[in-house]
């Protein structure tokens, strides 16, 4: 297998492993991809972290070897094929975060975007340079990069080609955070800063924030009263204001 799932403790771990050709995705690392996802939704685990094997790539985009002589037919389905999978990632139960060890180029890139949030170690190299080999982005990357740094950013990132460093990355807000040390073990301590609290509550917001840059802001603002009402419905919501209250730590237990 080139895609490893594995326990960190209350955290799943993938991990492209294809470093000799820095975990460049074939169509059938894709589909592992999805696997591990299907197997990683049934565990008890409080967020998901995705890094790449070997110290020079998070992954260095579609596979270009694999890309060339396909149908028109074939190549629709490709593209199709990352989509359904990084919108898995994108609606994963728990937030995700991509741990962005060496370069994130093109597919690589739009899998860092379809995460929850994204960590850049020292060697982080980021782009969507598919224009430089006469394509445009198949995964997302046309869609998720306006909304994490907009239109203009975006444009430019994609017409250009060009990479962008972590301190760069960081600026533009594309990255969450810019790390010296071990990047995985930085996004475990990135997601320790949530992980305690109730998943329903994590995922409403979740889905709040995803859907603010869809709709007009009346259809968000009723979202938002929609999804914390719901919210305050929970055990976990009685939980946290009681424990508050209370002076004690809450105990949620995700209901
Ligand atoms: N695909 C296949 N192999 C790759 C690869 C890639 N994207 N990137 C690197 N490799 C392989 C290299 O060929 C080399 O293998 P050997 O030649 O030794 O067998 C090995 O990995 C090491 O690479 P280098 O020797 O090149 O290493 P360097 O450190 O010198 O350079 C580099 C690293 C990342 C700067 C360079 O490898 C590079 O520029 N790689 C390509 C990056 C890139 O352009 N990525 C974007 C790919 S386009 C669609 C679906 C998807 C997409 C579009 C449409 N449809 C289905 C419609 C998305 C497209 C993309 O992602």
């Amino acid at each position: 297998m080139t895609v490893k799932l594995t326990r960190e403790g209350p955290y799943a771990l993938l991990t492209l492993d294809r470093p000799e050709a820095l975990n460049a995705l074939s169509f059938d690392i894709i589909r592992q991809i999805d696997a591990a996802l299907e197997q990683a939704r049934l565990w008890d685990i409080r967020a998901l972290i995705i890094t790449g094997a070997g110290d020079k790539a998070f992954c260095a985009g579609a596979d270009i070897k694999k890309l060339m002589g396909r149908s028109l037919e074939e190549q629709k389905r490709g593209a199709e094929l990352g989509q359904v999978t990084f919108a898995k990632l994108d609606r994963f139960p728990v937030p995700s975060i991509a741990a962005i060890n060496g370069y994130a180029f093109g597919g690589g890139m739009e899998l860092a975007m379809a995460c929850t949030f994204r960590v850049a170690g020292p060697g982080a190299r980021m782009g969507l340079p598919e224009v430089k080999l006469g394509l445009i982005p198949g995964y997302g990357g046309t869609q998720r990069l306006p909304r994490l740094v907009g239109e203009a950013r975006a444009m430019e990132l994609i017409l250009t080609g060009r990479t962008v460093k972590p301190e760069q990355a960081l600026q533009i807000g594309l990255v969450n955070q810019v790390v010296e040390v071990d990047v995985v073990a930085a996004a475990i301590a990135f997601a320790d800063q949530f992980s305690g609290y109730s998943k329903l509550a994590l995922n409403f917001a979740r889905d709040a924030v995803q859907r603010a840059l869809s709709v007009p802001l009346s259809e968000g603002l009723r979202i938002e009263v929609d999804l914390s009402t719901l919210a305050y419905q929970t055990e976990d919501a009685d939980e946290g204001m009681s424990a508050f209250i209370e002076k004690r730590i809450p105990q949620f237990k995700d209901r």
